[in-house]
């Protein structure tokens, strides 16, 4: 008798359980033959991590499980907010976005959430009041890939009489990954007194501005040491700006940058970069796991963090046929 008891409880529990995850959030997405519609705001397509990051994304999110909104805001926080509003309009099962700056985001979460509308952040994280804004974000941990930058100069430097001058390219004003790779970075190299950051300006993670920086940097100051670039774009725009200066870029002045992206590699290979810090762009597939599990209703981890590691000019030539990005 109890067996039978403890059977109908537990079905009856599970009823209630599916009767109340499959509330407004989930509106019947992954019902067999129901497509997961999905509403995707990306930053942009700034640099290769981003481009990379954009194949993963649209790679995962495919028919016929998914039908994927896909919206390029340019690097623009209003046009992300546009996009988000269009994407509650549309009534979409979830959002997923990478918001290109930390601030600013309270009101249209909120509006997600009054729709039942569950978001997943991606890659970049958010500051709110309110934790309940968003379901979870999958994404690097941009202040360790900073003291990881500055763990590799300390190595680096390691015998070499100060002042070292570094100069600082950071990442878009207000991001994230610039808000935390700064800090991280300085926590390491504050502990040592060679290290001096003599200029800091932001190149927002592309090419041409890093090249444009790096320019106004080595016109102003003299004697530069070192370079440490927030992704591989900037650095690999600075150091054609090196170059054209008549200077050495990788050895005139030391050069360790973000993302781990091919053109890193090619440049570590030509002696040209030091050493690369990986932010891994490629968790299109993880990030289609948590969406199936937002969707339905099942309970997500509030933080998942995504696997990478730290590449010099060494190992370049062996590890460039394995990237996958
Ligand atoms: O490092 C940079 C891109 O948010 C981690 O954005 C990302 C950063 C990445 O533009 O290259």
């Amino acid at each position: 008798m109890r067996n039978i008891f403890g059977q109908g409880a537990a079905f009856a529990l599970a009823l209630l359980l599916a009767a109340c995850s499959g509330g407004d959030a989930a509106k019947g997405a992954g019902d067999a033959g129901k497509p997961i519609v999905v509403g995707f705001s990306q930053v942009g397509a700034e640099s290769e991590w981003r481009t990379a990051n954009t194949t993963s994304v649209k790679a995962a999110l495919a028919e016929p499980e998914f039908r994927l909104k896909f919206s390029d805001a340019q690097q623009k926080q209003e046009n992300q907010i546009k996009a988000l509003r269009s994407f509650i309009a549309q009534r979409v099962d979830v959002i997923a976005f990478s918001p290109v700056v930390e601030t600013g985001w309270e009101s249209v979460l909120r509006e997600a959430k009054a729709a039942g509308i569950p978001v997943v952040l991606t890659d970049r994280a958010v500051k709110v009041s309110d934790d309940s804004l968003y379901a979870t974000f999958i994404g690097s941990d941009f202040v360790e890939e900073g003291r990881r930058a500055a763990r590799w100069l300390l190595e680096d430097s390691k015998g070499r009489a100060g002042p070292v001058r570094i100069v600082e390219l950071q990442g878009t004003v207000g991001s994230a990954p610039a808000n935390d790779r700064m800090k991280g970075f300085r926590e390491i190299i504050d502990a040592d007194k060679r290290f001096a950051i003599v200029r800091s300006q932001s190149g927002d993670f592309t090419r041409a501005k890093g090249k444009e920086v790096m320019e106004a940097f080595l016109k102003a100051e003299e004697g530069i040491d070192v370079l440490f670039a927030h992704n591989d774009d900037m650095a690999i725009g600075a150091i054609q700006a090196i170059e054209e200066a008549g200077l050495k870029p990788g050895e005139d002045i030391r050069i360790v940058s973000i993302d781990g992206v091919r053109g890193a590699f090619e440049a570590m290979k030509a002696g040209k970069l030091n050493a690369t810090i990986e932010c891994n762009p490629l968790f299109g597939e993880q990030l289609a796991g948590l969406i199936r599990d937002v969707a339905a209703g099942k309970p997500v981890p509030r933080r998942v963090q995504v696997a990478e590691g730290v590449f010099t000019r060494d190992q370049a030539e062996a590890e460039l046929p394995k990237r996958k990005y």
